[in-house]
């Protein structure tokens, strides 16, 4: 079963949308399998964003994911990783569209309140880095036939 790595960064928690946020992908009808409140580490944050090492906003990017508590988590389903990108949204609040997480909640791009793997390859990286196995749980929700 598909999986993929979502982490509400701290504009997200510093705002109270903690809940909010974990109610689009409880209600959409995916499955939590792992999620952890923790202070990222700048050895990890730099490793989760080795892609944008040469870019200019690479610093500020660090600073910021390092900068209060995030909540990671990894969530299942079929299809979850493009649905949960769509779930959150253009990486640009300004231009990402109403109903989406950060068309609904953010106007800053630095600002834009959760992560979402971009890709079954990097979801895949990304689980293994944030997670020990031991901390991921399989289970099977009760789902109710309309959602099978
Ligand atoms: P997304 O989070 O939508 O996958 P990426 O992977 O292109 O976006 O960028 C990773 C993060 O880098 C974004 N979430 C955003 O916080 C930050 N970022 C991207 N582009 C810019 C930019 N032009 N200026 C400042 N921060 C940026």
């Amino acid at each position: 079963m598909e999986r993929t790595f979502l982490a509400i960064k701290p504009d997200g928690v510093q705002r109270g949308l903690v809940a909010e946020i974990i109610r689009r992908y409880e209600t959409k009808g995916f499955t939590l399998v792992g999620m952890k409140f923790m202070k990222v580490s700048r050895e990890l944050a730099e490793q989760h964003y080795d892609v944008h090492k040469e870019r200019p906003f690479f610093t500020s990017l660090v600073d910021f994911i390092t900068s209060g508590p995030v909540v990671a988590m990894v969530w299942e389903g079929d299809g979850v990783v493009a649905s949960a990108r769509k779930i959150i949204g253009a990486t640009n609040p300004l231009t990402a569209e109403p109903g989406t997480i950060r068309g609904d909640f953010g106007i800053n791009i630095g600002r834009n309140l959760i992560h979402g793997s971009d890709a079954l390859e990097t979801a895949h990286r990304e689980i293994a880095l944030w997670f020990k196995e031991e901390e991921l749980v399989s289970w099977q929700p009760h789902l109710t036939p309309w959602l099978q």
